[in-house]
């Protein structure tokens, strides 16, 4: 994928970008429709994936969270539609230094830190999340470039590491830092929730995938799984997990990497 100067002076992918906007324009007239021949699929014509670029944010948001509640359980699958081969996309063997030190040993050193505005900051290991209550969900990953895949997902519902290190009362937004620099970006991949979609029950996150352990090319030895929530938020390669009040100080400001170069913050599916 050949990476190319934007406006702003970011490397943008040249061919996501096309092809983003290819799905979008394919997307017209199918509004929420989506064609689901079990597994991966070309596809999603969902009405979300058209919103990426919109200016429909601030409404969109309100009007998902006024019909659908806080609690309310994005669909889960049958496990007889679950594809063969999950997908992988952006970054899918981190190369940078410290993550190939962690991934020689097998994770063993590698552990999740927690902080900025919480009561009391943690780091977890690998072996400890694995000894928490976990969560198993089978659910369809849809991506803004035009596909969606049906995966099994088990991991720590978000929740309990919140619970853990209990938020300030002025925390609003998680920050989700990972380890790779996707397409050779100077800045490392990064994602937020907002602590509504922090707390939803299928907030988890994940170190299997169709219990298998979590590969490499989908994120491990963690990753984020926000199931009402596009492709693009769905963090992978997690280091470190930072509470905070607003984006302002975080790389572009937007409130993730796809975000500082255009797309939606809102990604509600
Ligand atoms: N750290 C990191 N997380 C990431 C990305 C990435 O490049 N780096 N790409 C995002 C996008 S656009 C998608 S569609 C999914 C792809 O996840 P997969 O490789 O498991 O299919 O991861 C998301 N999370
Ligand atoms: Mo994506």
């Amino acid at each position: 994928m050949k990476p190319q100067n934007d406006k702003t002076g970011l490397i943008v992918p040249d061919v996501a970008r096309r092809r983003l906007i290819a799905g979008l324009a394919t997307g017209f007239g199918a509004l929420g429709a989506s064609v689901l021949l079990g597994g991966c699929d070309r596809l999603v014509t969902s009405d979300a994936a058209q919103r990426v670029v919109g200016s429909t944010q601030k409404l969109t948001q309100a009007a998902q969270r006024l019909v659908a509640s806080r609690e309310s359980l994005a669909r889960e699958f049958d496990a007889s539609q679950i594809a063969p081969t999950f997908r992988t996309n952006g970054t899918t063997n981190p190369q940078q230094a410290a993550y190939r030190r962690l991934l020689a040993d097998g994770f063993s050193d590698w552990q999740l830190r927690v902080g900025g505005l919480v009561e009391r900051p943690a780091s977890f290991s690998l072996a400890a999340l694995k000894a928490m209550p976990s969560r198993t969900q089978i659910t369809r990953h849809d991506c803004v470039e035009g596909w969606s895949c049906i995966g099994q997902w088990t991991g720590v519902p978000l929740t309990q590491i919140l619970d853990a290190v209990r938020p300030q009362d002025a925390a609003r937004y998680v920050i989700f830092h990972c380890a790779d620099h996707v397409y050779g970006a100077a800045t490392p991949y990064y994602e937020s929730l907002d602590m509504v979609e922090a707390h939803h029950p299928q907030t988890i996150l994940a170190y299997g995938l169709n219990r298998q352990t979590l590969p490499v090319a989908n994120g491990a030895p963690l990753r984020l799984r926000a199931e009402r929530q596009l492709g693009y938020k769905q963090a992978k390669y997690l280091m470190q997990i930072e509470l905070v009040d607003s984006f302002a100080s975080i790389q572009g400001g937007k409130g993730g990497w796809w975000e500082d170069r255009g797309y939606q913050w809102w990604a509600g599916i």
